[in-house]
Protein backbone atom coordinates (compact mmCIF):
# COMPACT_ATOMS: atom_id res chain seq x y z
CA UNK A 1 0.00 0.00 0.00
CA UNK A 2 3.10 2.17 0.25
CA UNK A 3 2.82 3.13 -3.37
CA UNK A 4 -0.22 5.09 -2.17
CA UNK A 5 0.70 7.30 0.12
CA UNK A 6 0.53 10.66 -0.68
CA UNK A 7 2.80 12.94 1.05
CA UNK A 8 1.93 16.81 1.05
CA UNK A 9 -1.04 16.23 -1.19
CA UNK A 10 -3.73 18.58 -0.25
CA UNK A 11 -7.21 17.77 0.45
CA UNK A 12 -9.73 20.49 1.90
CA UNK A 13 -13.10 19.28 2.97
CA UNK A 14 -15.93 21.37 3.90
CA UNK A 15 -19.54 20.78 5.83
CA UNK A 16 -22.43 22.94 5.00
CA UNK A 17 -21.99 26.06 7.70
CA UNK A 18 -24.72 25.98 9.83
CA UNK A 19 -27.84 27.80 10.84
CA UNK A 20 -27.90 29.55 13.80
CA UNK A 21 -31.46 30.11 13.72
CA UNK A 22 -31.82 26.72 15.96
CA UNK A 23 -30.16 24.29 18.27
CA UNK A 24 -27.66 21.84 16.41
CA UNK A 25 -29.61 18.50 16.01
CA UNK A 26 -28.36 14.94 14.86
CA UNK A 27 -28.35 15.95 11.39
CA UNK A 28 -25.99 19.14 11.90
CA UNK A 29 -23.57 16.12 13.59
CA UNK A 30 -24.21 13.61 10.98
CA UNK A 31 -22.64 16.00 7.88
CA UNK A 32 -20.05 16.98 10.37
CA UNK A 33 -18.98 13.11 11.90
CA UNK A 34 -18.51 12.19 7.83
CA UNK A 35 -16.70 15.04 6.86
CA UNK A 36 -14.28 14.39 9.92
CA UNK A 37 -14.12 10.51 8.76
CA UNK A 38 -13.06 11.55 5.50
CA UNK A 39 -10.17 14.20 6.89
CA UNK A 40 -9.11 11.60 9.31
CA UNK A 41 -8.67 9.10 6.73
CA UNK A 42 -6.72 11.10 4.42
CA UNK A 43 -4.63 12.63 7.61
CA UNK A 44 -3.53 8.69 7.83
CA UNK A 45 -2.99 8.40 3.69
CA UNK A 46 -0.53 11.47 4.39
CA UNK A 47 -2.11 13.87 2.49
CA UNK A 48 -2.02 17.70 4.05
CA UNK A 49 -5.48 18.01 5.17
CA UNK A 50 -7.70 20.77 6.28
CA UNK A 51 -11.59 20.44 7.38
CA UNK A 52 -13.65 23.36 7.46
CA UNK A 53 -17.44 24.01 9.28
CA UNK A 54 -18.89 26.78 10.89
CA UNK A 55 -21.73 28.54 10.98
CA UNK A 56 -24.15 30.68 8.62
CA UNK A 57 -24.89 33.52 10.48
CA UNK A 58 -27.20 36.09 7.80
CA UNK A 59 -30.06 36.51 6.54
CA UNK A 60 -33.94 36.78 7.06
CA UNK A 61 -34.19 33.81 9.03
CA UNK A 62 -31.99 34.50 11.32
CA UNK A 63 -33.01 38.29 11.86
CA UNK A 64 -36.69 36.84 12.73
CA UNK A 65 -35.01 34.31 15.13
CA UNK A 66 -32.90 36.63 16.86
CA UNK A 67 -35.85 39.34 16.96
CA UNK A 68 -37.89 36.51 18.16
CA UNK A 69 -36.45 35.90 21.46
CA UNK A 70 -35.60 40.13 21.91
CA UNK A 71 -32.05 40.06 21.46
CA UNK A 72 -29.26 41.64 19.15
CA UNK A 73 -28.19 39.68 16.06
CA UNK A 74 -24.97 39.38 16.86
CA UNK A 75 -25.44 38.43 19.97
CA UNK A 76 -28.02 36.07 19.33
CA UNK A 77 -25.39 34.47 16.75
CA UNK A 78 -22.56 34.15 18.91
CA UNK A 79 -24.21 32.47 21.36
CA UNK A 80 -25.48 29.71 19.42
CA UNK A 81 -22.45 29.73 17.50
CA UNK A 82 -20.96 28.23 20.31
CA UNK A 83 -23.46 26.03 20.94
CA UNK A 84 -22.52 24.40 17.51
CA UNK A 85 -18.53 24.90 17.96
CA UNK A 86 -19.16 22.87 21.55
CA UNK A 87 -20.65 19.95 20.17
CA UNK A 88 -18.58 19.76 17.67
CA UNK A 89 -15.29 19.66 19.57
CA UNK A 90 -16.87 17.40 22.04
CA UNK A 91 -17.33 14.85 19.39
CA UNK A 92 -13.64 15.04 18.33
CA UNK A 93 -14.95 16.54 15.31
CA UNK A 94 -11.50 17.80 14.62
CA UNK A 95 -11.59 20.66 12.50
CA UNK A 96 -8.78 23.03 11.52
CA UNK A 97 -11.15 25.95 10.72
CA UNK A 98 -14.58 27.04 12.52
CA UNK A 99 -15.62 29.94 9.81
CA UNK A 100 -18.72 32.08 11.07
CA UNK A 101 -20.06 34.64 8.39
CA UNK A 102 -20.53 37.07 10.33
CA UNK A 103 -16.99 37.43 11.05
CA UNK A 104 -14.43 40.65 9.40
CA UNK A 105 -12.15 38.25 6.86
CA UNK A 106 -15.76 36.80 5.33
CA UNK A 107 -17.29 40.04 4.59
CA UNK A 108 -14.01 41.56 2.81
CA UNK A 109 -14.63 38.17 0.59
CA UNK A 110 -17.96 38.03 -0.06
CA UNK A 111 -17.99 41.99 -1.02
CA UNK A 112 -14.61 40.95 -3.29
CA UNK A 113 -16.95 38.08 -4.64
CA UNK A 114 -19.53 40.25 -5.64
CA UNK A 115 -17.39 42.94 -7.12
CA UNK A 116 -15.51 40.75 -9.77
CA UNK A 117 -19.09 39.62 -10.83
CA UNK A 118 -20.65 43.05 -11.08
CA UNK A 119 -17.19 44.14 -12.97
CA UNK A 120 -18.14 41.20 -15.16
CA UNK A 121 -21.50 41.92 -15.99
CA UNK A 122 -22.81 39.05 -14.71
CA UNK A 123 -25.38 41.31 -12.08
CA UNK A 124 -27.46 43.75 -13.11
CA UNK A 125 -30.58 45.49 -11.36
CA UNK A 126 -33.32 44.00 -11.93
CA UNK A 127 -37.37 43.60 -10.60
CA UNK A 128 -37.90 39.86 -9.16
CA UNK A 129 -41.60 38.78 -8.64
CA UNK A 130 -42.01 35.28 -7.60
CA UNK A 131 -42.04 33.07 -4.61
CA UNK A 132 -39.78 33.02 -1.82
CA UNK A 133 -39.48 30.39 1.73
CA UNK A 134 -38.06 32.44 4.18
CA UNK A 135 -37.20 29.01 6.30
CA UNK A 136 -35.34 27.73 3.03
CA UNK A 137 -34.00 31.32 2.31
CA UNK A 138 -34.69 29.82 -1.23
CA UNK A 139 -36.68 31.20 -4.75
CA UNK A 140 -38.97 28.77 -6.20
CA UNK A 141 -40.50 28.22 -9.19
CA UNK A 142 -44.46 28.12 -9.61
CA UNK A 143 -44.13 24.31 -10.55
CA UNK A 144 -42.47 23.88 -6.75
CA UNK A 145 -45.00 25.26 -5.30
CA UNK A 146 -48.37 23.80 -3.43
CA UNK A 147 -51.02 24.48 -1.00
CA UNK A 148 -51.43 22.93 2.49
CA UNK A 149 -53.24 23.76 5.57
CA UNK A 150 -50.77 25.64 8.41
CA UNK A 151 -51.68 24.55 11.73
CA UNK A 152 -54.95 27.16 12.22
CA UNK A 153 -56.32 24.91 9.25
CA UNK A 154 -55.60 27.79 6.92
CA UNK A 155 -54.81 27.37 3.23
CA UNK A 156 -51.22 28.35 2.96
CA UNK A 157 -48.56 27.82 -0.12
CA UNK A 158 -45.77 26.10 0.76
CA UNK A 159 -42.54 24.31 -0.99
CA UNK A 160 -43.53 21.04 -2.22
CA UNK A 161 -39.89 20.19 -1.35
CA UNK A 162 -39.40 21.02 1.93
CA UNK A 163 -43.20 22.03 3.05
CA UNK A 164 -42.23 25.21 4.56
CA UNK A 165 -44.05 28.11 3.72
CA UNK A 166 -44.01 30.47 0.46
CA UNK A 167 -44.89 33.98 0.13
CA UNK A 168 -45.16 36.17 -2.83
CA UNK A 169 -42.03 38.29 -3.21
CA UNK A 170 -42.03 41.77 -5.65
CA UNK A 171 -38.97 44.02 -5.12
CA UNK A 172 -36.13 46.02 -7.51
CA UNK A 173 -33.23 43.18 -6.68
CA UNK A 174 -30.13 42.66 -7.96
CA UNK A 175 -30.06 39.65 -10.59
CA UNK A 176 -27.23 37.16 -11.50
CA UNK A 177 -27.27 35.66 -15.13
CA UNK A 178 -27.42 32.22 -14.23
CA UNK A 179 -29.38 31.45 -17.33
CA UNK A 180 -26.64 31.47 -19.49
CA UNK A 181 -24.51 29.42 -17.71
CA UNK A 182 -26.77 26.38 -18.02
CA UNK A 183 -25.13 24.69 -21.03
CA UNK A 184 -21.53 24.90 -19.10
CA UNK A 185 -23.16 23.28 -16.00
CA UNK A 186 -24.19 20.24 -18.02
CA UNK A 187 -20.86 20.57 -19.70
CA UNK A 188 -18.96 20.13 -16.17
CA UNK A 189 -21.24 17.62 -15.32
CA UNK A 190 -21.20 15.66 -18.37
CA UNK A 191 -17.10 15.93 -18.45
CA UNK A 192 -16.92 15.11 -14.42
CA UNK A 193 -19.14 11.79 -13.77
CA UNK A 194 -18.33 11.86 -10.09
CA UNK A 195 -18.48 15.18 -9.87
CA UNK A 196 -21.59 15.09 -7.92
CA UNK A 197 -21.97 11.86 -5.63
CA UNK A 198 -23.72 9.57 -5.17
CA UNK A 199 -24.73 8.85 -8.70
CA UNK A 200 -28.05 9.77 -8.19
CA UNK A 201 -28.04 13.36 -7.52
CA UNK A 202 -25.55 13.69 -9.96
CA UNK A 203 -28.22 12.67 -12.24
CA UNK A 204 -31.15 15.03 -10.25
CA UNK A 205 -28.92 17.99 -11.10
CA UNK A 206 -28.37 17.02 -14.72
CA UNK A 207 -32.41 16.90 -14.67
CA UNK A 208 -33.03 20.17 -13.36
CA UNK A 209 -30.71 21.52 -15.97
CA UNK A 210 -32.81 20.23 -18.85
CA UNK A 211 -35.55 22.56 -17.70
CA UNK A 212 -35.30 26.54 -18.00
CA UNK A 213 -33.13 28.13 -15.60
CA UNK A 214 -33.87 31.91 -14.76
CA UNK A 215 -31.68 34.10 -13.83
CA UNK A 216 -31.48 34.34 -9.84
CA UNK A 217 -31.97 37.06 -7.06
CA UNK A 218 -28.88 37.43 -5.42
CA UNK A 219 -30.14 40.60 -3.13
CA UNK A 220 -32.79 41.83 -0.55
CA UNK A 221 -33.82 44.92 -0.20
CA UNK A 222 -32.14 46.89 2.78
CA UNK A 223 -35.73 48.07 4.50
CA UNK A 224 -36.82 44.14 4.36
CA UNK A 225 -33.16 42.48 5.37
CA UNK A 226 -30.35 44.48 7.53
CA UNK A 227 -28.75 41.92 8.74
CA UNK A 228 -26.34 41.25 5.90
CA UNK A 229 -23.30 42.26 3.51
CA UNK A 230 -24.59 45.76 2.11
CA UNK A 231 -24.34 45.47 -1.33
CA UNK A 232 -20.81 47.00 -2.47
CA UNK A 233 -21.84 50.53 -4.01
CA UNK A 234 -25.53 50.00 -3.00
CA UNK A 235 -26.41 50.09 0.74
CA UNK A 236 -29.94 50.24 0.18
CA UNK A 237 -29.77 46.38 -1.08
CA UNK A 238 -28.07 43.33 1.20
CA UNK A 239 -26.51 40.25 -0.55
CA UNK A 240 -28.63 37.37 -0.93
CA UNK A 241 -28.04 34.73 2.20
CA UNK A 242 -27.06 32.04 0.52
CA UNK A 243 -24.12 34.03 -2.13
CA UNK A 244 -22.55 35.00 0.89
CA UNK A 245 -22.90 31.73 2.75
CA UNK A 246 -21.49 30.12 -0.17
CA UNK A 247 -18.50 32.09 -0.19
CA UNK A 248 -17.32 30.57 2.95
CA UNK A 249 -15.90 27.82 1.31
CA UNK A 250 -13.31 30.40 -0.27
CA UNK A 251 -13.30 32.45 2.50
CA UNK A 252 -11.51 29.57 4.57
CA UNK A 253 -8.66 29.41 1.95
CA UNK A 254 -7.43 32.99 1.96
CA UNK A 255 -9.98 34.45 -0.78
CA UNK A 256 -9.25 36.90 -2.35
CA UNK A 257 -5.89 35.42 -2.02
CA UNK A 258 -6.20 32.58 -4.52
CA UNK A 259 -4.53 29.19 -3.34
CA UNK A 260 -4.76 26.69 -5.98
CA UNK A 261 -3.14 24.43 -3.65
CA UNK A 262 -6.31 24.12 -1.23
CA UNK A 263 -8.99 25.65 -3.61
CA UNK A 264 -8.07 22.73 -6.39
CA UNK A 265 -8.61 19.79 -3.71
CA UNK A 266 -11.89 21.22 -2.11
CA UNK A 267 -14.69 18.32 -1.56
CA UNK A 268 -18.13 19.35 0.23
CA UNK A 269 -19.84 17.46 1.83
CA UNK A 270 -23.93 18.27 2.15
CA UNK A 271 -27.50 17.17 2.73
CA UNK A 272 -29.75 16.74 -0.05
CA UNK A 273 -31.72 19.72 0.69
CA UNK A 274 -28.90 21.72 -0.12
CA UNK A 275 -28.07 20.14 -3.49
CA UNK A 276 -29.52 22.45 -6.37
CA UNK A 277 -27.19 25.66 -4.35
CA UNK A 278 -24.42 23.81 -4.21
CA UNK A 279 -24.54 22.03 -7.46
CA UNK A 280 -26.30 24.65 -9.70
CA UNK A 281 -25.87 28.04 -8.13
CA UNK A 282 -22.10 27.66 -6.54
CA UNK A 283 -20.41 26.22 -9.61
CA UNK A 284 -22.52 29.34 -11.72
CA UNK A 285 -21.01 31.74 -9.19
CA UNK A 286 -17.76 30.03 -9.64
CA UNK A 287 -17.80 30.00 -13.32
CA UNK A 288 -18.51 33.34 -13.35
CA UNK A 289 -15.57 34.66 -11.23
CA UNK A 290 -13.26 32.18 -13.23
CA UNK A 291 -12.42 30.14 -10.54
CA UNK A 292 -12.17 26.03 -10.75
CA UNK A 293 -15.38 24.22 -9.48
CA UNK A 294 -14.94 22.04 -6.44
CA UNK A 295 -13.64 18.77 -7.05
CA UNK A 296 -16.49 16.04 -5.80
CA UNK A 297 -19.78 17.37 -4.04
CA UNK A 298 -20.46 14.54 -1.77
CA UNK A 299 -24.44 14.45 -1.14
CA UNK A 300 -26.10 12.79 1.87
CA UNK A 301 -29.60 11.65 2.52
CA UNK A 302 -31.83 12.37 5.95
CA UNK A 303 -32.03 11.14 9.09
CA UNK A 304 -36.29 10.74 10.19
CA UNK A 305 -36.80 9.27 13.64
CA UNK A 306 -38.67 6.62 14.59
CA UNK A 307 -40.30 7.19 11.06
CA UNK A 308 -40.86 10.76 11.25
CA UNK A 309 -39.05 13.81 10.14
CA UNK A 310 -37.34 15.64 12.74
CA UNK A 311 -39.42 18.81 13.64
CA UNK A 312 -39.31 20.98 16.47
CA UNK A 313 -43.32 20.90 16.13
CA UNK A 314 -43.30 17.01 16.59
CA UNK A 315 -41.20 17.75 19.52
CA UNK A 316 -38.85 14.59 18.29
CA UNK A 317 -35.24 16.67 17.45
CA UNK A 318 -33.06 15.10 18.61
CA UNK A 319 -30.29 16.43 20.82
CA UNK A 320 -26.73 14.84 19.61
CA UNK A 321 -25.25 16.18 23.43
CA UNK A 322 -27.61 14.30 25.03
CA UNK A 323 -27.22 11.21 22.94
CA UNK A 324 -23.49 11.04 22.25
CA UNK A 325 -23.41 11.50 26.74
CA UNK A 326 -25.79 7.94 26.75
CA UNK A 327 -23.89 6.20 23.94
CA UNK A 328 -20.16 7.84 24.58
CA UNK A 329 -18.69 9.93 21.23
CA UNK A 330 -17.06 7.21 19.52
CA UNK A 331 -20.86 5.05 19.98
CA UNK A 332 -22.77 8.17 18.53
CA UNK A 333 -20.08 8.13 15.67
CA UNK A 334 -19.95 4.64 14.84
CA UNK A 335 -23.98 4.13 14.87
CA UNK A 336 -24.49 7.24 12.48
CA UNK A 337 -21.76 6.27 10.23
CA UNK A 338 -22.93 1.84 10.13
CA UNK A 339 -26.84 3.11 9.64
CA UNK A 340 -25.91 5.87 7.57
CA UNK A 341 -26.82 5.47 3.55
CA UNK A 342 -25.89 8.48 1.49
CA UNK A 343 -28.46 7.14 -1.23
CA UNK A 344 -31.37 7.24 1.47
CA UNK A 345 -32.78 8.38 4.30
CA UNK A 346 -32.38 6.02 7.20
CA UNK A 347 -34.42 5.91 10.87
CA UNK A 348 -32.89 6.49 14.16
CA UNK A 349 -34.13 4.69 17.40
CA UNK A 350 -32.72 4.42 20.29
CA UNK A 351 -33.42 0.53 20.61
CA UNK A 352 -31.63 0.19 17.20
CA UNK A 353 -28.61 2.62 18.46
CA UNK A 354 -28.03 0.31 21.59
CA UNK A 355 -28.55 -3.17 19.64
CA UNK A 356 -26.08 -2.43 16.69
CA UNK A 357 -23.58 -0.59 19.26
CA UNK A 358 -23.94 -3.89 21.58
CA UNK A 359 -23.35 -6.44 19.28
CA UNK A 360 -20.39 -4.73 16.71
CA UNK A 361 -18.45 -2.83 19.75
CA UNK A 362 -19.05 -4.77 22.90
CA UNK A 363 -19.46 -8.08 21.65
CA UNK A 364 -17.65 -8.81 18.71
CA UNK A 365 -15.02 -6.55 18.71
CA UNK A 366 -14.67 -5.98 22.46
CA UNK A 367 -15.00 -9.88 22.82
CA UNK A 368 -12.26 -10.40 20.48
CA UNK A 369 -9.93 -8.15 21.96
CA UNK A 370 -10.94 -9.88 25.48
CA UNK A 371 -9.82 -13.51 24.48
CA UNK A 372 -6.58 -12.48 22.63
CA UNK A 373 -5.25 -10.70 25.82
CA UNK A 374 -6.41 -12.60 28.69
CA UNK A 375 -4.41 -13.73 30.66
CA UNK A 376 -5.35 -17.44 30.92
CA UNK A 377 -4.58 -17.09 27.23
CA UNK A 378 -1.91 -15.12 27.17
CA UNK A 379 -0.05 -14.84 30.88
CA UNK A 380 3.18 -13.23 29.56
CA UNK A 381 0.80 -10.70 27.94
CA UNK A 382 2.75 -10.74 24.80
CA UNK A 383 2.07 -10.30 20.76
CA UNK A 384 3.97 -13.48 19.65
CA UNK A 385 6.55 -13.52 17.23
CA UNK A 386 5.70 -12.57 13.39
CA UNK A 387 6.60 -16.28 11.07
CA UNK A 388 6.60 -15.62 8.02
CA UNK A 389 3.68 -17.41 7.17
CA UNK A 390 0.07 -17.48 8.55
CA UNK A 391 0.68 -20.48 10.19
CA UNK A 392 3.88 -22.09 10.80
CA UNK A 393 4.87 -24.70 8.51
CA UNK A 394 5.07 -28.19 10.71
CA UNK A 395 1.60 -27.01 11.75
CA UNK A 396 -0.02 -26.36 8.24
CA UNK A 397 -1.81 -29.08 8.92
CA UNK A 398 -3.77 -27.92 11.77
CA UNK A 399 -5.21 -25.08 9.85
CA UNK A 400 -8.00 -25.29 7.50
CA UNK A 401 -9.72 -23.41 4.15
CA UNK A 402 -11.70 -21.20 6.59
CA UNK A 403 -8.91 -20.35 8.18
CA UNK A 404 -6.59 -19.32 4.81
CA UNK A 405 -10.11 -17.38 3.44
CA UNK A 406 -9.90 -15.41 6.96
CA UNK A 407 -6.22 -14.60 6.12
CA UNK A 408 -6.89 -13.96 2.59
CA UNK A 409 -10.47 -11.07 3.43
CA UNK A 410 -7.99 -9.61 6.17
CA UNK A 411 -5.62 -8.93 3.40
CA UNK A 412 -7.72 -7.38 0.83
CA UNK A 413 -9.60 -5.16 3.56
CA UNK A 414 -7.52 -2.07 3.76
CA UNK A 415 -8.22 -1.99 -0.04
CA UNK A 416 -12.19 -2.48 0.14
CA UNK A 417 -12.45 0.15 3.19
CA UNK A 418 -10.23 2.57 1.07
CA UNK A 419 -12.75 2.35 -1.70
CA UNK A 420 -15.35 3.00 0.57
CA UNK A 421 -14.12 5.70 2.71
CA UNK A 422 -13.48 7.70 -0.10
CA UNK A 423 -17.02 7.39 -1.83
CA UNK A 424 -18.17 7.82 1.81
CA UNK A 425 -20.11 4.95 1.65
CA UNK A 426 -18.58 4.25 4.96
CA UNK A 427 -21.29 2.02 6.26
CA UNK A 428 -19.80 -0.20 3.62
CA UNK A 429 -16.35 -0.32 4.91
CA UNK A 430 -17.82 -0.84 8.50
CA UNK A 431 -19.83 -4.04 7.16
CA UNK A 432 -16.46 -5.07 5.50
CA UNK A 433 -14.67 -4.66 9.18
CA UNK A 434 -17.24 -5.97 10.77
CA UNK A 435 -17.92 -9.03 8.86
CA UNK A 436 -13.99 -9.89 8.86
CA UNK A 437 -14.26 -9.36 12.92
CA UNK A 438 -16.80 -11.72 12.93
CA UNK A 439 -14.37 -14.14 10.73
CA UNK A 440 -11.48 -13.98 13.21
CA UNK A 441 -13.89 -14.63 15.79
CA UNK A 442 -14.84 -17.71 14.19
CA UNK A 443 -11.23 -18.60 13.74
CA UNK A 444 -10.70 -18.67 17.47
CA UNK A 445 -13.34 -20.82 18.33
CA UNK A 446 -13.11 -23.39 15.73
CA UNK A 447 -9.51 -23.93 17.38
CA UNK A 448 -10.12 -23.49 20.40
CA UNK A 449 -6.91 -22.07 22.20
CA UNK A 450 -7.56 -22.22 25.82
CA UNK A 451 -7.76 -26.15 25.35
CA UNK A 452 -3.75 -26.21 23.83
CA UNK A 453 -0.82 -27.40 26.13
CA UNK A 454 1.36 -24.46 26.78
CA UNK A 455 4.12 -26.64 27.99
CA UNK A 456 3.98 -29.40 25.05
CA UNK A 457 6.25 -27.48 22.35
CA UNK A 458 4.34 -28.20 19.34
CA UNK A 459 1.22 -26.87 21.24
CA UNK A 460 2.74 -23.73 22.32
CA UNK A 461 3.68 -22.50 18.49
CA UNK A 462 0.55 -23.14 17.52
CA UNK A 463 -1.00 -21.23 20.13
CA UNK A 464 1.06 -18.25 19.57
CA UNK A 465 0.22 -18.39 15.68
CA UNK A 466 -3.47 -18.10 16.42
CA UNK A 467 -2.87 -15.10 18.95
CA UNK A 468 -0.32 -13.55 16.38
CA UNK A 469 -2.86 -14.04 13.45
CA UNK A 470 -5.51 -12.55 15.70
CA UNK A 471 -3.79 -9.86 16.92
CA UNK A 472 -3.11 -9.19 14.03
CA UNK A 473 -6.57 -8.86 12.29
CA UNK A 474 -7.12 -7.28 15.25
CA UNK A 475 -4.38 -4.47 14.67
CA UNK A 476 -5.72 -4.04 11.41
CA UNK A 477 -9.43 -3.61 12.16
CA UNK A 478 -8.05 -0.96 14.93
CA UNK A 479 -5.69 1.22 12.12
CA UNK A 480 -9.15 1.39 9.49
CA UNK A 481 -10.85 2.58 12.54
CA UNK A 482 -9.36 5.24 13.24
CA UNK A 483 -11.09 7.92 11.32
CA UNK A 484 -14.86 6.87 12.81
CA UNK A 485 -14.14 5.63 16.32
CA UNK A 486 -11.00 7.47 17.31
CA UNK A 487 -11.31 7.10 21.07
CA UNK A 488 -11.86 3.59 20.99
CA UNK A 489 -9.32 2.95 17.69
CA UNK A 490 -6.75 4.87 20.28
CA UNK A 491 -7.72 2.30 23.01
CA UNK A 492 -7.80 -0.81 21.22
CA UNK A 493 -4.24 0.07 19.34
CA UNK A 494 -2.36 0.99 22.84
CA UNK A 495 -3.52 -2.42 24.34
CA UNK A 496 -2.05 -4.17 21.17
CA UNK A 497 1.29 -2.01 22.02
CA UNK A 498 1.34 -0.13 18.35
CA UNK A 499 3.00 3.19 18.68
CA UNK A 500 1.41 6.50 17.41
CA UNK A 501 3.71 6.42 14.42
CA UNK A 502 2.94 2.60 13.57
CA UNK A 503 -1.00 3.53 12.75
CA UNK A 504 -0.75 5.32 9.28
CA UNK A 505 -2.25 3.36 6.43
CA UNK A 506 1.67 2.35 5.57
CA UNK A 507 1.06 0.02 8.39
CA UNK A 508 -1.46 -1.93 7.12
CA UNK A 509 0.54 -5.10 5.77
CA UNK A 510 -1.08 -7.80 7.46
CA UNK A 511 1.05 -10.89 8.27
CA UNK A 512 4.39 -9.66 6.18
CA UNK A 513 6.66 -7.50 7.26
CA UNK A 514 6.77 -6.10 10.86
CA UNK A 515 5.04 -2.32 10.71
CA UNK A 516 6.15 -1.58 7.14
CA UNK A 517 9.88 -1.85 8.17
CA UNK A 518 12.12 -4.62 6.89
CA UNK A 519 12.79 -6.30 9.94
CA UNK A 520 10.53 -9.25 10.78
CA UNK A 521 8.53 -8.92 14.05
CA UNK A 522 9.91 -10.73 16.83
CA UNK A 523 7.28 -10.07 19.20
CA UNK A 524 6.46 -7.13 21.88
CA UNK A 525 4.60 -7.07 25.08
CA UNK A 526 0.69 -5.73 24.77
CA UNK A 527 0.29 -2.45 26.57
CA UNK A 528 -0.92 -2.09 29.46
CA UNK A 529 -4.68 0.34 28.96
CA UNK A 530 -6.84 -2.90 30.01
CA UNK A 531 -9.94 -0.60 30.08
CA UNK A 532 -12.86 -2.26 28.54
CA UNK A 533 -12.79 -1.52 24.54
CA UNK A 534 -16.62 -0.76 24.96
CA UNK A 535 -19.12 -1.54 27.61
CA UNK A 536 -22.53 -2.88 26.96
CA UNK A 537 -25.46 -0.54 27.52
CA UNK A 538 -28.50 -1.23 29.01
CA UNK A 539 -32.12 -0.71 27.13
CA UNK A 540 -34.05 1.79 28.14
CA UNK A 541 -36.57 -0.04 30.17
CA UNK A 542 -32.75 -1.03 31.90
CA UNK A 543 -33.28 -4.73 29.96
CA UNK A 544 -30.48 -6.02 28.40
CA UNK A 545 -30.02 -5.72 24.87
O1 LIG B 1 -28.86 24.62 5.02
N1 LIG B 1 -30.57 14.39 8.45
O2 LIG B 1 -28.02 25.08 7.11
P1 LIG B 1 -28.86 24.11 8.06
C1 LIG B 1 -29.29 14.54 8.04
N2 LIG B 1 -26.91 27.26 6.22
N3 LIG B 1 -28.71 15.72 7.86
C2 LIG B 1 -29.43 16.82 8.08
C3 LIG B 1 -30.77 16.74 8.52
C4 LIG B 1 -31.35 15.45 8.71
N4 LIG B 1 -32.59 15.26 9.15
N5 LIG B 1 -31.21 18.00 8.66
C5 LIG B 1 -30.18 18.81 8.35
C6 LIG B 1 -28.17 25.27 5.76
N6 LIG B 1 -29.10 18.09 8.00
C7 LIG B 1 -27.30 26.37 5.20
C8 LIG B 1 -26.10 25.74 4.51
S1 LIG B 1 -23.78 25.95 3.19
C9 LIG B 1 -23.00 27.13 2.31
C10 LIG B 1 -25.16 26.74 3.89
C11 LIG B 1 -27.76 18.59 7.64
O3 LIG B 1 -28.53 24.51 9.44
C12 LIG B 1 -27.53 18.51 6.16
O4 LIG B 1 -26.15 18.50 5.86
O5 LIG B 1 -30.27 24.07 7.65
C13 LIG B 1 -28.05 19.80 5.67
O6 LIG B 1 -27.55 20.09 4.42
C14 LIG B 1 -27.57 20.71 6.75
O7 LIG B 1 -27.70 19.96 7.95
C15 LIG B 1 -28.45 21.95 6.76
O8 LIG B 1 -28.17 22.70 7.85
Amino acid sequence: HSSQLCKNKSFYITTPIFYVNASPHLGHLYSAVIADCLHRWKLMQGFDSRFATGTDEHGLKIQQAAEAVGKDSLTFCTEVSERFRNLFSSCNISFTDYIRTTEQRHRRAVEHFWSVLWNKGLIYKGSYEGWYSTQDESFLMPSQVGEALDPSGKEVKVSLESGHKVEWMKEENYMFRLSIFRSRLLDWLVKNPGAVQPERFQQAVVQWLQEDLPDLSVSRQRSRLQWGVPVPGDPEQTIYVWLDALVNYLTVVGYPEIHEQWWSAAHHVIGKDILKFHAIYWPAFLLGVGLPLPKVIHVHSHWTVEGRKMSKSLGNVVDPVENSQMFTNDGMRYFLLRQGVPDSDCDYTHDKVIKLLNTELADSLGGLLNRCTAPALNPAQIYPAFCSQAFPRDQRGRAVAEDYQMVAAVRGLPTVVEKHYESIHVYKALEAISACVRQTNRFIQRHAPWKLDRRDSKDRRWLDAIIHVSLECLRIYGTLLQPVVPEISNRLLTRLGVQPHERSWKNLDFLQRYHGTDCPFEGRLLGLDSRLLFSRLEGQNGDKQ
